[in-house]
């Protein structure tokens, strides 16, 4: 025998299903539901329909059944419905929403949006729910059969549907009328008849199955003859049943009852064991399906920059402003330093802040930042401090000294220069006589109007607090930033002076002096002022005024 492949059979339509559902000898049970969620609890629990009742649609839009939600209201919950389900749904579609033209247009609609069926029953517009006492006023046959048949006619998915429902008993017309009506009703096209029953027993429903003998499946309602044992219906071959609203009225119970208890209690104590938890709310919807989309569709654009704060020194020169906090924690204009610094940081997009402390480090206390000890801050110098977080020093990074303040654009600058190693310096050297600058820097070329304005890096040449003030081109601000691989060229300069036992008293400088001379080409970008550090009262003053 040769092999042969089959083909793989086509998906079945969800009006072939149903269609299937309805004519197969076996009972077929619908579940009431109203909503996309209600719809999906239904197929959970294992039906393989759904009713999507009149009632219970128009209740939980909180108006009447009485037509008051018009048809496009119902057509748009539907969605919904059909949205959350793969299980064919059997619209009660009242009494199809006008004449045999508005019912066209609804068939043509379900259809398109893969509705499997509708039911219509045959009242007149505006209808009553047929277990109020109003009025239950019958449509004349041919009119009712003229709608079936144009409803049949318009239907583009050739496996659709249409239930045609009997309230002749509802109405009090007796069963020969039943009879009669479905006899029309069939012939104009129906799938099949739904025969209605307000009574409490199942006689006249079992009375007109027997006389109907199957001509077409028969759907029945046990709404009120409920006690009836199901097995009865079995063994009279109805096709399908209905349990019209037990979702809804289920709904209805528990709203109450935890609506009145948690106001009487003022407390979600008393229920929370009893409603459904959040992991099973978000598994309804299946919300994490969303994370795993967003993998495959959204393009992760986020930049994430690590930073390293420098703050482990005391601040000698501020005397007794710091006997108990290291000056990042000074306060300027109601804040700390440090917090400003941070918040500097996380506006430019750096989320991931780690601050190197030392001296009183009980005393940083800020929220969202990682904080390590450098506990030899005593006798090491910044190299030593930044070792302790070489293992941040992944990814693009920024490193900064933690008793600095700048204006925001500052650090927009540094981050929108190229190059693996790039400092900001300030172009205004300080004059020494008034204030020694903590770092010069030597470049390949001064600082020009042209360099200012559109922000244009020069290389590095060398940095210091011991170089000629004559040849150096500005002050480096304490701000420096690194690509993945300048992180990873400073990460293996730190090793190697780890190794020489060079680290010692090493400061930023000697680091970016050495990478400098190894060829590393380090970036200076200009600022003209919009920062200052704080070493010292007149630091202090200056920042308050900077403010
Ligand atoms: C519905 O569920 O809206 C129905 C069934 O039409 S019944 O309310 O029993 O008439
Ligand atoms: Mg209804």
């Amino acid at each position: 025998m040769t092999g042969s492949i089959k083909p793989s059979p086509t998906p079945k339509t969800k009006a072939a299903r149903f269609s299937e559902l309805l004519t197969r000898p076996q009972l077929t049970f619908l579940m009431e539901a109203h909503n996309g969620m209600s719809a999906r609890i239904v197929e959970d629990a294992g039906f393989e329909g759904i009713w999507a009742s009149g009632l219970s649609i128009s209740t939980a839009l909180g108006v009447r059944d009485r037509n008051e939600a018009s048809w496009t209201q119902v057509l748009e919950v539907l969605e919904f419905m059909t949205d959350t389900t793969s299980i064919p749904i059997l619209l009660d579609g009242d009494t199809g929403y006008g004449d045999f033209n508005n019912f066209r247009r609804l068939v043509k609609k379900l259809c398109q949006r893969g509705v499997a069926a509708v039911c219509i029953e045959d009242k007149i517009f505006p209808k009553t729910n047929s277990f109020l006492d109003g009025d239950q006023s019958l449509a004349d046959i041919s009119e009712f059969s003229g709608k079936i048949k144009a409803g049949k006619d318009s239907q583009t998915d050739p496996d659709f549907s249409i239930i045609a429902r009997l309230e002749a008993l509802i109405a009090g017309r007796g069963m020969e009328e039943a009879l009669k009506r479905a006899e029309a009703y069939h012939a104009a096209g129906a799938d099949g008849v739904l025969i209605h029953s307000k009574k409490s027993n199942p006689d006249e429903i079992l009375h007109f199955v027997k006389e109907w003998d199957n001509r077409c499946p028969v759907v029945i309602v046990p709404t009120m003859y409920y006690r009836t044992p199901t097995e009865r219906f079995r063994e009279a071959g109805v096709s399908t049943i209905i349990w019209a609203n037990h979702n809804l009225r289920a709904s209805l119970a528990a709203m109450r009852e935890v609506s009145l208890k948690i106001k009487q209690e003022e407390s979600l104590v008393g229920i929370e064991g009893n409603v459904a938890n959040l992991t099973d709310v978000f598994a309804l919807t299946e919300t994490h399906e969303v994370a795993e989309a967003e993998k495959r569709y959204l393009p992760d654009n986020r930049r994430r920059i690590a930073s390293v704060i420098l703050a482990a020194s005391r601040g000698k020169q501020l005397a007794e402003l710091t006997q108990d906090k290291p000056k990042c924690m000074l306060d300027v204009r109601g804040e700390p330093i440090l917090k400003r610094l941070v918040r500097s940081l996380h506006g430019a997009g750096s989320d991931d802040v780690t601050v190197v402390a030392g001296y009183k480090h009980e005393a940083i206390t800020l929220p969202d930042v990682r904080k390590l000890v450098n506990d030899q801050h005593e006798s090491t110098g910044e190299l030593a401090s930044l070792a302790c977080a070489a293992d941040r020093l992944k990814g693009e990074c920024i490193i900064a000294y933690g008793d600095i303040l700048f204006r925001d654009h500052v650090l927009g600058l540094m981050l929108g220069a190229k190059g693996d190693i790039v400092l900001v310096a300030d172009a205004n050297r300080p004059d020494p006589a008034l204030r020694p600058a903590a770092d010069l820097v030597a470049c390949s070329s001064p600082c020009t109007p042209e360099h200012l304005i559109h922000d244009q890096p020069v290389d590095l040449l060398d940095i210091g607090g011991d170089l000629d003030w004559q040849k150096a081109h500005g002050e480096w601000i304490g701000l420096v930033r690194l690509s993945a691989k300048g992180a990873l060229l400073v990460k293996e300069e730190l090793a190697a002076m780890k190794e020489r036992n060079e680290i010692g008293k090493a400061s930023m400088a000697d680091l970016l002096r050495r990478l400098a001379a190894k060829g590393a080409k380090p970036q200076v970008v200009f600022t003209s002022g919009h920062w200052l550090d704080v070493n010292d009262a007149f630091g202090l003053a200056r920042a308050r005024n900077f403010l």
